[in-house]
């Protein structure tokens, strides 16, 4: 793997040179002013982190080291015969910020595969929950099991320079990637396969053998795991699962440990657990009403219904976006290709008709269009995979793929301890007083 590191010190070194300058430049410039209301209602809007790997734009979404989704899709190197772009090279991407050739993306592959031994232990830390546990759960437990490998926790206790941190965390951050799979796989073949585990194709693709080893060896449902490998990989840093990843890693966590971190925040219900709750949603109108395919009069009553039992409608709203979200929309386009007459499907792009002018009639929601969740669980649904607890857990293997990138340049970059200041309320009336 030495040149994908190499390149990578070349790159960090390079920045560390440049943020040195601009800090010693431009340093004392102010770039926002921070109101109560900011300080009350989840720091929305203040800029106060550094993320490398992507900037999340309010109208046109995400982009990764400057280039969109569709850019993406179009670029990064494909399986043979796929259409869809393999994540090792957005990893890769992100990491060195170069558009990777395919030989690139091969090597990351092989890497990940030779990487991918899981410790017998962790799956009897697995085994250890009742089969009923959610798999968020087991997931991250695992995670948290795995971090007896770390190199950087090791390393650190033997006394390493700062110097060396970036290294090991980028040691441990392959070694991470490339065995979460096969923990995610094995966490779904014993909750709903029986126990009976798929040993892994050293000769796949990262997602394809992920794919395999869930026990889905169709060409097409490959193909959606690559894409959705790819889009649900980063989204800047200020979202839970990133910015908890970034603030543990800070404390010299480890990137496993920081990684569970991120993951226990990735399954709660605002954020990575929305694609669970949206195909709970849609069963749970399709059950009331009797119907596969509800109406769009239907759709617009469930909302109004959703909305005043006091219930947010999952797969709706965003913090930073204020259009649909271009995750959605290439879900939207993978399904037109490959399911457009599938029933969930159908409903999904109804609710996307309907839903909108509802949520903005309440004149509280500010972003009344679709996020990411929205669509995903109808397509997974599609394949066969239709156990919804488990959606998160495959939004958290593709998220390893940003916030450990990220954490490499953390560590690279040198950046300190996190901590920002808090105040209490009674600060805040002195400080009112006194004008
Ligand atoms: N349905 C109903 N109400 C919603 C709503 C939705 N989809 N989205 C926002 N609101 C409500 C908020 O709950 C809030 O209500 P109160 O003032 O009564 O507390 C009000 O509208 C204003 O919220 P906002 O500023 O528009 O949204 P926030 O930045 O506070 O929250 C988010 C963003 C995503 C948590 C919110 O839109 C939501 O709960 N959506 C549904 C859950 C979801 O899809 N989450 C996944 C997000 C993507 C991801 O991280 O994976």
């Amino acid at each position: 793997m030495g040149y994908v590191k190499d390149l990578f010190k070349e790159k960090a070194d390079a920045q560390n040179k440049e943020i040195k300058s601009i800090l010693e430049q431009h340093g004392n410039m102010k770039i926002e002013d921070v109101t109560l209301a900011q300080v009350y209602q989840g720091m929305r809007g203040i800029t106060g982190l550094v993320t490398e790997t992507s900037l999340l734009d309010s109208n046109e979404g995400i982009r990764f080291r400057g280039y969109s989704i569709p850019e993406l899709r179009e670029k990064l190197p494909k399986a043979e015969g796929g259409n869809e772009p393999l994540p090792e090279g957005l990893f890769y991407l992100m990491l060195t910020g170069e558009v990777p050739s395919g030989e690139n993306v091969e090597h990351i592959s092989s890497t990940w595969a030779r990487r991918s031994h899981v410790p017998n232990h962790v799956f009897d830390v697995i085994e250890a929950f009742p089969v009923s546990t959610h798999p968020m759960t087991q997931f991250t437990a695992a995670v948290l099991a795995l971090q007896t490998e770390s190199k950087f926790a090791k390393a650190y206790n033997e006394g390493i320079s700062k110097k060396e941190y970036w290294s090991y965390v980028y040691e441990d951050t392959m070694s991470l990637i490339a065995r979460l799979p096969r923990i995610a796989a094995y966490i779904y073949r014993r909750k709903y396969k029986g126990g009976e585990h798929i040993h892994p194709d050293g000769m796949l693709d990262w997602s394809a053998n992920f794919a395999h080893m869930l026990g889905y060896d169709d060409e097409s449902f490959k193909e959606l795991m690559r894409l959705y490998m790819v889009i649900h990989a980063d989204h800047e840093g200020g979202n839970v699962s990133a910015h908890a990843t970034h603030l543990v890693g800070s404390a010299l966590s480890d990137p496993y440990l920081s990684f569970a971190a991120g993951m226990t925040g990735l399954a709660g219900p605002l954020h990575g657990l929305a694609n669970q709750e949206v195909i709970r949603w849609i069963e749970d109108m399709c059950k009331e009403l009797n119907s596969d395919a509800p109406t769009k009069a239907q759709i617009a009553d469930y909302i109004q219904k959703t909305l005043v039992a006091g219930k947010v409608v999952p797969g709706y709203g965003h913090a930073v976006l204020r259009k649909t979200d271009p995750r959605f929309t290439a879900q939207m386009e993978f399904a037109k290709t490959h399911c457009p007459n599938d029933p969930t499907v159908q409903t999904v792009w109804n609710v996307y008709e309907v839903a909108p002018p509802i949520l903005e009639s309440t004149g509280k929601i500010k972003n009344p269009w679709p996020n990411v969740d929205a669509h995903s669980g109808a397509l997974l649904k599609h394949y066969g995979l239709i156990e919804e607890e488990f959606y998160t857990v495959l939004f958290g293997v593709s998220r390893a793929l940003g916030v450990l990138s990220s954490l490499c340049w953390d560590r690279a970059l040198g950046f300190p301890l996190e901590r920002p200041k808090s105040i209490t309320t009674e600060w805040v009336k002195k400080f009112i007083a006194k004008g």
